[in-house]
C-alpha cells in the first residue's frame, strides 16, 4: 500500500482500512425512504471553475492550521456586493444566470452600474447575528467576498475608492464580521477575485507591451489589497482566490506562484486553495469542485462549494431556474464530502439591506438542528470505505469510531457488516445516544423500524 501524498493522520488510518474493509449486507435490502434528489443529475450541471488542476506533485500539509481546516469540514460562503442591490433584475427584466454576474450578463454600462454605489446602504447588517447563525448551523469557518469580479470592495481599501467607503453606509463591513465570527469560535476566510472589471489596469489577455505594463500595475494593486486584508483584519485563516481562468493569469503560472508566495510571506499558516494557481498544481487543496462533488475520493485535500438555488451566488430576488435545495439534500452533500475526506461550503447571498432571506435562514436552521445531534459523523472525520454500501449511506471515521450516516433507512431491524469487528454500537438521537445490540461482533440488531431523524440518522460503531 502506497502512502505517498498522505498526511500522518491519513497514513495511520490505513491500517484500519486495510484490515477492516467491510462489506455491508444492506445492499440488497429495500429501503424505507426514497432517494430525495437525484444527486448525479443536479451536480452534472456544474459550471464555473471546474477544470482539474494537476495533482501530481501535491504534498499534504501537516501543520496545525491545515489540520484544523481539514477537521472543520463545514463552512459558510457569502457573496455580497453592490450587485445584491439589483437582485438579478435589470430595467424591469429578470436576468438569467448568476446574480453577481449581472453587470456582464445584462451588459450594464459602467456609469449605470457605478450608480449602485450611492444606493448600497445595508443598515440592517448585524454581523453578530450572522456569526451566531453560522455557529448555530454548525459551520466551522466563513468565507466572504471581499471583492468579486465587479471590483467593488466591502472594506475601506486605501488602494481604491470603489468601496463601501463611498456608499451611504461608509463603514467597513469586513472587520466587524471577522471579529464576530471569531468571537463565536469560527475561523474567518476571505474570498478575493483575481478578475476585476473595474480596475483600469486589469486585462483579460495580454496582447501588447502596454497590456503587460498595465497588468503589472494591477498585480501590484492586488498585492497591496491583499496586504490590507491579511494584516488589518485579525487572523484570516484562508484566502479564497477566484477567477483564474482569464488568459492573462492562467497562461503564466509564475504570476500565481508569486502571489501565493507573497500571501504566505504575510501569513505563514494561511490555507490556500488551488485557485491561486493556474491549473498547474493544487496548492494546499483542490478548490475546483464548484456546484459539484467528485465521483470518487480525490487524491488531495479538497473542498466543494454549493449554491442554494441552481446557480446564483449573489442575492437573486426571483430565481426562476431550478428551485431551492432542501436541508436534507445539503446534509447529504456535506456527509458525502466528509465520506470522501473533503470540505463543504454552503453559499448565502445576503440581501442589499444586510439581512439574510428566509429561504436561506430556515435551511441553515434545519441543517444546524441536524448537525447538533449528528455532527460527530462530520467534524474531524475522514473517509472509511466500506464496499457495497448502498446509495444513501455514508461512512466516516475518527480512529476506531466509525460513523454510518443513513439517509435511506433500511427496511429491517438488522444490519450485518461483514469484515468489521464491532465492540459497541449506538444510534445518535435527539434524546442522546441509544445503545444498539451487536451480535457476533458484526451484526447490529434491534434497530428501530423508523429512522430517528427525518433527515438522516447516524450509527456509531466502536471497533475492537
Ligand atoms: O464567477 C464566479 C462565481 O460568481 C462565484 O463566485 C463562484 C464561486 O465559486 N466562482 C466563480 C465561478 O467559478
Amino acid at each position: 500500500m502506497k502512502h505517498k501524498g498522505l498526511s500522518p493522520r491519513q497514513r495511520s488510518a490505513h491500517w484500519i482500512r486495510a484490515a477492516l474493509i467491510a462489506t455491508a449486507l444492506l445492499a440488497q435490502m429495500p429501503v424505507r425512504s426514497p432517494a430525495q434528489t437525484n444527486l448525479t443529475a443536479d451536480l452534472a450541471k456544474s459550471k464555473g471553475d471546474g477544470k482539474a488542476s494537476d495533482a501530481t506533485d501535491w504534498v499534504p500539509r501537516t501543520d496545525p492550521a491545515m489540520a484544523q481546516w481539514r477537521a472543520d469540514r463545514f463552512g459558510i460562503m457569502l457573496h455580497w456586493g453592490i450587485y445584491s442591490e439589483l437582485g438579478g433584475w435589470w430595467q424591469g427584466k429578470e436576468v438569467t444566470g448568476a446574480a453577481e454576474w449581472i453587470k456582464a450578463f445584462a451588459k450594464i454600462p459602467r456609469a449605470d452600474y457605478d450608480a449602485l454605489v450611492p444606493q448600497f446602504n445595508p443598515t440592517n447588517y448585524d454581523p453578530v447575528a450572522w456569526a451566531k447563525l453560522f455557529k448555530a448551523t454548525g459551520a466551522k469557518y466563513v468565507v466572504v467576498t471581499t471583492k468579486h469580479h465587479d471590483g467593488f470592495c466591502l472594506w475601506n481599501s486605501r488602494c481604491t475608492d470603489y468601496s463601501v467607503a463611498s456608499t451611504p453606509y461608509k463603514s467597513d463591513l469586513l472587520r466587524p464580521l471577522a471579529d464576530a465570527v471569531r468571537a463565536e469560535g469560527l475561523d474567518m476566510g476571505f474570498y478575493y477575485s483575481i478578475i476585476d472589471w473595474h480596475h483600469p489596469d486589469y486585462r483579460a489577455a495580454i496582447k501588447s507591451p502596454d497590456d503587460a505594463e498595465a497588468y503589472a500595475h494591477y498585480l501590484e494593486y492586488m498585492k497591496n489589497q491583499i496586504k490590507e486584508l491579511l494584516t488589518e483584519f485579525g487572523p484570516i485563516t484562508t484566502l479564497w482566490f477566484d477567477g483564474r481562468w482569464d488568459p492573462s493569469y492562467k497562461t503564466r503560472p509564475e504570476i500565481g506562484r508569486d502571489l501565493e508566495a507573497y500571501c504566505r510571506s504575510l501569513s505563514p499558516g494561511l490555507v490556500l486553495g488551488d485557485r491561486v494557481r493556474a491549473y498547474d498544481s493544487i496548492a494546499d487543496y483542490n478548490s475546483g469542485f464548484e456546484r459539484k462533488l467528485p465521483q470518487s475520493q480525490p487524491a488531495t485535500d479538497w473542498e466543494a462549494c454549493m449554491t442554494m438555488t441552481e446557480n446564483s451566488w449573489g442575492y437573486h430576488r426571483t430565481w426562476s431556474g431550478d428551485g431551492w435545495k432542501t436541508p436534507q439534500y445539503f446534509c447529504e452533500l456535506l456527509t458525502r464530502c466528509a465520506a470522501m475526506s473533503g470540505n463543504f461550503l454552503i453559499n448565502l447571498g445576503p440581501k442589499p439591506d444586510g439581512t439574510i432571506r428566509d429561504e436561506e435562514l430556515t435551511r441553515l436552521q434545519d441543517i444546524g438542528e441536524w448537525m447538533k445531534i449528528n455532527g460527530a459523523a462530520i467534524y474531524g472525520t475522514e473517509a472509511f470505505p466500506i464496499t457495497d454500501l448502498p446509495a444513501g449511506i455514508y461512512s466516516t471515521h475518527q480512529g476506531k469510531r466509525v460513523y454510518l450516516t443513513v439517509f435511506r433507512w433500511p427496511n429491517t431491524d438488522k444490519l450485518k457488516l461483514t469484515g468489521l469487528s464491532i465492540a459497541r454500537a449506538e444510534l445518535l438521537t435527539a434524546e442522546g445516544p441509544k445503545p444498539i445490540a451487536v451480535e457476533k461482533n458484526h451484526t447490529l440488531t434491534g434497530l428501530p423500524m423508523e429512522a430517528p431523524s427525518p433527515i438522516a440518522s447516524v450509527l456509531v460503531l466502536q471497533l475492537d
